[in-house]
């Protein structure tokens, strides 16, 4: 019984060889697994998105201003921190690339009244500061 067996499993490939002898074409080969040693490592922390980055901000002069842009640079969806120096004229932001863009927040800076690096500010919002914050 064994051997029948045997010979129908041996003889299958053989019928259907035959069968198809006329348009014979290649089986392709079966291609290798992607082999992933012990040792690759699979990096999908969301820290890897956060991006740390220096917006100049020529325009600020004080605490009224460092308070204005942080609260539009926390109000972009996306940032983690932000940390505006007058005296500096920076404002130090932390975002999730993910969900934001440097541009975006710039754009945020501008919308407030200030100068984002190269990002003009909004002409409309800067009339509406405080005289104080007009020395730039
Ligand atoms: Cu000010």
């Amino acid at each position: 019984m064994k051997k029948a067996l045997y010979v129908i499993i041996l003889g299958l490939p053989i019928i259907f060889w035959a069968c198809n002898s006329e348009t014979k074409t290649e089986a392709p080969k079966p291609r290798p697994l992607p082999t992933m040693s012990e040792h690759t490592e699979i990096s999908a922390a969301p820290a890897d998105n956060i991006r740390e980055s220096t917006i100049k901000i020529p325009t600020a002069v004080c605490k009224t201003c460092e308070a204005a842009i942080t609260k539009a640079v926390n109000n972009v969806d996306g940032v983690t921190d932000v940390k505006v120096s007058a005296k500096g004229h920076t404002a130090k932001v932390k975002f999730d690339a993910g969900k934001t863009t440097l541009l975006k927040i710039q754009t945020a800076i501008s919308k407030a009244g200030y100068d984002a690096d190269n990002i003009k500010r909004d002409s409309k919002a800067y009339d509406k500061l405080p005289s104080c914050c007009k020395a730039g």
